[in-house]
């Protein structure tokens, strides 16, 4: 079906969570509903804020401009705007935004009839972003754990929080996320090319498919794990990615304090290597 005539056909109205046929419109090519009202609400608000306290850090270059949660003293009280409030209604901008975003998605699933895979997958980018400005500041008593928005500022935050627990790469939920990263940049660059090199064969060649695909699988290695397999594959890598992200900075303060190193003697412990 021509994709025009495809928008033509399920461009219907329901689906809705909340707010029945109110917000139950388009403009332009954007399906806006309910949610895509309060994600245009916060984005603006939100965007409004950073501008409003880069403003206040008296530095205009775009890789030093910072906004810092509140000090440690203010705990999980609010702090004034120019002591960490903007960076406290940023947040809350930010994760009105995402969660939204990611309810504007549901809605659409529900108006094609199509499953929920993409809100799911996005809601654990969201959990990962929360639990390192929300879930992690909360359980450690204070705002001033999460990182401060400024491109510079969040790599010395990852810097700093890292070299609190002497090596963080001794991690073992750190240790899962970064080996699900890398599985998913080889998943996806040896996805991405192979669609690539049957949609793009040469000139003067015909343009090759799914068959094509899995016969060079077979011939490399033996084995095609198939079209659907592969997207399973990769929704599966980047899930766990962002999971265990989340989980290894969730484990760092709130039930490890000491050095990540450290952690591991409950190995050398081991009652096997008495004698
Ligand atoms: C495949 C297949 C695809 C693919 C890819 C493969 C036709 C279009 C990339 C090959 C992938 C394999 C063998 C899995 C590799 C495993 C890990 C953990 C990276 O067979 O079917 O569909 O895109």
């Amino acid at each position: 079906m021509a994709m025009l005539s495809f928008e033509q056909k399920y461009r219907v109205r329901g689906g809705t969570l909340i707010g029945g046929d109110l917000f139950d419109f388009w403009v332009g090519p954007f399906y806006v509903g309910f949610f895509g009202v309060t994600t245009a609400f916060f984005a603006a608000l939100g965007t409004a804020l950073i501008v409003y306290g880069a403003s206040l850090g008296g530095t205009g270059n775009i890789w030093q401009i910072n906004i810092s949660p509140p000090d440690l003293s203010y705990g999980l009280a609010l702090a004034p705007l120019k002591q960490g409030g903007t960076w406290q209604i940023i947040t809350v901008c930010a994760a009105g935004a995402f969660i939204s975003w990611a309810l504007r998605q549901v809605e659409i699933c529900r108006k094609l009839g199509i499953g929920l895979h993409v809100p799911f997958a996005f809601s654990f980018a969201i959990l990962a972003y929360l639990t390192l400005e929300v879930i992690r500041p909360l359980l450690l008593g204070a705002w001033g754990h999460g990182f401060p928005y400024g491109i510079i500022g969040h790599l010395d935050w990852v810097s700093n929080v890292g070299y609190q627990y002497l090596h963080f790469h001794y991690n073992p939920a750190h240790m899962l996320a970064i080996t699900f990263f890398f599985t998913n940049a080889l998943a996806l660059s040896l996805h991405g090319s192979l669609v690539l090199s049957a949609a793009n064969p040469g000139a003067g060649e015909v343009v090759k498919s799914a068959e094509h695909e899995n016969q060079y699988y077979r011939d490399v290695m033996g084995w095609s794990i198939g079209p659907l397999g592969i997207h399973r594959l990769g929704m599966f890598l980047a899930i766990n990615a962002s999971f265990w992200s989340a989980v290894c900075m969730l484990i760092s303060g709130p039930f490890w304090t000491r050095g990540w190193p450290e952690w591991w003697s409950w190995w050398l412990n081991l009652p096997i290597w008495a004698h």
